[in-house]
C-alpha cells in the first residue's frame, strides 16, 4: 500500500494520475495546505520542504523498511521504476522522459505557479501598478514554455517517445490555463495532446477527481490562508 500525502492541486494531481495509470492501491492521507497541515512535524519528517505531494510505500522493491519520498518529479521515477511503466529502461529513452520531465518541474509549474499568483491572488491584496511588472514577466514566460511544448508536439502524439511519466507531470500544469492567462488556440498541438489524448484517458480522469470534495472551487483565500500560504519566510521554517 502507498500513503499518498495529496492535496487536489496540479502537483498532486501528477501522482494520482500515475498511481491510477499504474492501478497501485493507495490511500489519500489529505495536506490541507491552507490549514497549514503541511507543517506538522510528522509531515515534515516524510517531505522538509513543507510541500505536497509525498508518498511513502510500505511495500518498496526488494522488501525492507519504507521508503519515503517528497517532490513530485522524483516521485513519478520512484513510481515508474517501481512498476517498470511509463518510462523506458534504455538509456536514451530514459533521458527523453527525464528530460521532459525535468522541463515541467524547473519551467513549467514554477512559472505557471509565480503567473497564477501575480494573476489571480496578488491582486487581491496588492495595488495593481505593483503587479504588472510580474504578471508581465510569469505570463509571457509560461507563454513562452506553452509554445516550446505545442512546437514539440507537433509531430508526435506524446511528449517523449510513448506515453510516460512526461506527459503525467505536464498536463495538470495545462489544466489551470486560464489562470496564466492564456488561449489554447493559439497551441493547436498542445490543445489536440491536452484535450483528446491525454483529457480522454479514463485513469487521467479518475487522478484529477481523487479527493476532489476535499478543496471548495477557490480563488480568494481568507487572511489566515494569506499568511500561510504567501507568508513564509525563513524564520517559518526554523
Ligand atoms: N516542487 C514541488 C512543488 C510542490 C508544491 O509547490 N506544492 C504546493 C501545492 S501545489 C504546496 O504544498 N504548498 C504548500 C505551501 O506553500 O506551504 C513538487 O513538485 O512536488
Amino acid at each position: 500500500m502507498i500513503d499518498l500525502y495529496y492535496w487536489p492541486t496540479p502537483n498532486g494531481w501528477k501522482i494520482s494520475i500515475m498511481l491510477e495509470e499504474c492501478a497501485l492501491p493507495y490511500r489519500l492521507v489529505p495536506v490541507n495546505i491552507g490549514a497549514g497541515e503541511q507543517f506538522k512535524p510528522e509531515f515534515l519528517r516524510i517531505s522538509p520542504n513543507n510541500r505536497m505531494p509525498a508518498i511513502v510505500d510500505h511495500a518498496p522493491p526488494g522488501g525492507g523498511d519504507a521508503v519515503a519520498v517528497f517532490e513530485s518529479g522524483a516521485i513519478l521515477q520512484y513510481l515508474a521504476e517501481k512498476t517498470g511503466q511509463f518510462m523506458p529502461s534504455d538509456l536514451r529513452g530514459k533521458y527523453e522522459v527525464l528530460q521532459w520531465v525535468n522541463w515541467q518541474m524547473g519551467g513549467l509549474g514554477p512559472m505557471a505557479g509565480q503567473a497564477t499568483h501575480f494573476n489571480v491572488y496578488a491582486p487581491q491584496f496588492n495595488p495593481v501598478e505593483k503587479l504588472t511588472y510580474g504578471q508581465d514577466r510569469y505570463t509571457n514566460e509560461v507563454g513562452r514554455l506553452l509554445g516550446v511544448l505545442d512546437k514539440r508536439l507537433a509531430d508526435r502524439e506524446f511528449v517523449a517517445g510513448a506515453y510516460s511519466i512526461a506527459d503525467m507531470a505536464i498536463w495538470p500544469w495545462v489544466l489551470p490555463y486560464k489562470n496564466f492567462k492564456q488561449n489554447l488556440d493559439e497551441f493547436p498541438n498542445l490543445r489536440r495532446w491536452f484535450s483528446d489524448t491525454m483529457g480522454q484517458r479514463p485513469a487521467v480522469r479518475r487522478g484529477k477527481e481523487a479527493g476532489a470534495e476535499l478543496r471548495r472551487p477557490q480563488t480568494v483565500h481568507s487572511e489566515e490562508e494569506r499568511r500561510i500560504l504567501f507568508g513564509q519566510t525563513a524564520a517559518t521554517v526554523r
